[in-house]
């Protein structure tokens, strides 16, 4: 009976314990895995993902760096960042509750794995971050996604890499509780050395796209805020979005999210739709046109019609779609008279992190130096600036 209720017990009790020293066994690591996930940028194409529409991200060269051994029992787990210093540990067999933090993006995977394979068992990982956190480039999926690729291969789990994107974007909405779309998760697994991803999202059909900007770089400007509530409301923007898709499939049961809206079809509906549904589609619509056109400038190589598009993008981001903020807004308004820049948005969910900018590479020193001062000058924070590069998606080493 005692052993019967201690069991009970260890079900109920938080399986997490967090510490702040490093535990001896990272000193003599045998990292028998090595994984470098990426961050991603998206050129344009912004919450479109879970509107099953268009989007141009690609992984980038700032990566998590994710080293993974076996330590040979059956379900103790431990984990360490050496960017925040501390880690912690929790054990397979128990109920996973939630920890305060980054814990959850691992602990959702570890669970999602778990479903799909009984071949888990005790591993440590030791975890060097290169990504800014919070700077909207998708630390969170690059980590999700690291998790999933180092045990896949550490376990020999026989998962493929489409298998590990969509496990990953499962666990972010259903152990973290954000709605997003599978952007993140699929560039930082998928993408190609100097590429584009042109990806549509509702059939995951995706075609590479040579990243040429001939004399100019992608340079991101991180605001270094995020404001309050951004993750419920990007999970209001969607829930807008489904409304209003089942507003209009009352009378017409063959559209199933708003990538199947014509201007036409919304403008019909316009008076049913409450709120900001009608705002929020319209939005939708026109970014997804604007994926579809920024392909083609791409492909033609005219830049400047690209950077126009991107200044599109934002003004759709900012004043329909209601994601963006000052800080956002200032940055992007002051490129607007530099000759130099092609063009700049906000990038990614929003509420804050950064922006892109296509720029002429010898002006960047300068303008960096320009705009944080201005920046500085106006918010009182300090500006951020990250030059990326298209990069290789997921890699992965094993010894
Ligand atoms: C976040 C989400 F995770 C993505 O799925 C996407 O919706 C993006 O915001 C907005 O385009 O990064």
């Amino acid at each position: 009976i005692i052993f019967e209720d201690i069991k009970l017990k260890n079900n109920v009790l938080s399986s997490i314990r967090s510490f702040k020293e490093k535990p001896n066994v990272f000193d003599n690591f045998k990292s028998e895995v090595v994984v470098e996930s990426p961050g991603r940028i998206n050129l344009i194409g912004e919450h479109t993902d879970y509107n099953e529409g268009f989007v141009l991200p690609t992984a980038i060269d700032k990566k998590i760096i994710l080293k993974f051994q076996k330590n040979h029992t059956e379900n103790f787990c431990r984990i360490y960042s050496e960017t925040f210093n501390t880690g912690f540990e929790f054990q397979l067999d128990k109920a996973f509750e939630k920890g305060s933090d980054w814990e959850n993006y691992i602990l959702g995977v570890v669970k999602e794995l778990q479903y799909h394979s009984s071949k888990l068992e005790g591993f440590d990982c030791l975890i060097e971050s290169r990504l800014p956190v919070g700077a909207g480039i998708s630390s969170s999926a690059a980590l999700e996604c690291g998790i999933a690729s180092g045990l896949n291969e550490l376990f020999d789990l026989g998962l493929d890499k489409l298998d590990i994107v969509k496990l990953s974007q499962k666990a972010e909405n259903e152990f973290v509780g954000s709605n997003c779309g599978i952007m993140d998760q699929y560039s930082s697994v998928m993408s190609k050395e100097d590429h584009i991803i042109l990806l549509d999202c509702r059939s995951l059909k995706s075609e590479f796209i040579p990243a040429d900007f001939k004399d100019c770089k992608l340079l991101l400007l991180n605001t270094n805020v995020s404001h309050n509530l951004a993750d419920s409301d990007y999970n209001s923007r969607r829930e807008e979005c489904e409304a209003a898709v089942a507003i209009i499939q009352k009378e017409m049961p063959e559209i199933k999210s708003v990538r199947d809206l014509s201007f036409e079809i919304l403008n019909r509906f316009k008076d049913q739709l409450t709120g900001k549904m009608y705002e929020r589609c319209l939005y939708v619509l026109k970014e997804n046109e604007r994926v579809l056109s920024a392909v083609k400038t791409l492909k033609s190589g005219s830049l400047k019609s690209f950077g126009d598009l991107m200044y599109s993008s934002h003004e759709g981001l900012q004043h329909n779609y209601e994601v963006s903020c000052p800080e956002l807004d200032f940055l992007v308004d002051y490129s607007r008279d530099k000759e130099f820049i092609y063009g700049s948005r906000m990038m990614g969910g929003g509420f804050g992190g950064c922006t892109i900018n296509l720029i002429e590479k010898d002006k960047i020193d300068d303008y960096i130096e320009e705009v944080s001062s201005a920046y500085f000058n106006k918010f009182n924070i300090k500006l951020d600036a990250i030059s990326v590069h298209p990069d290789e998606g997921t890699k992965i080493f094993k010894k």
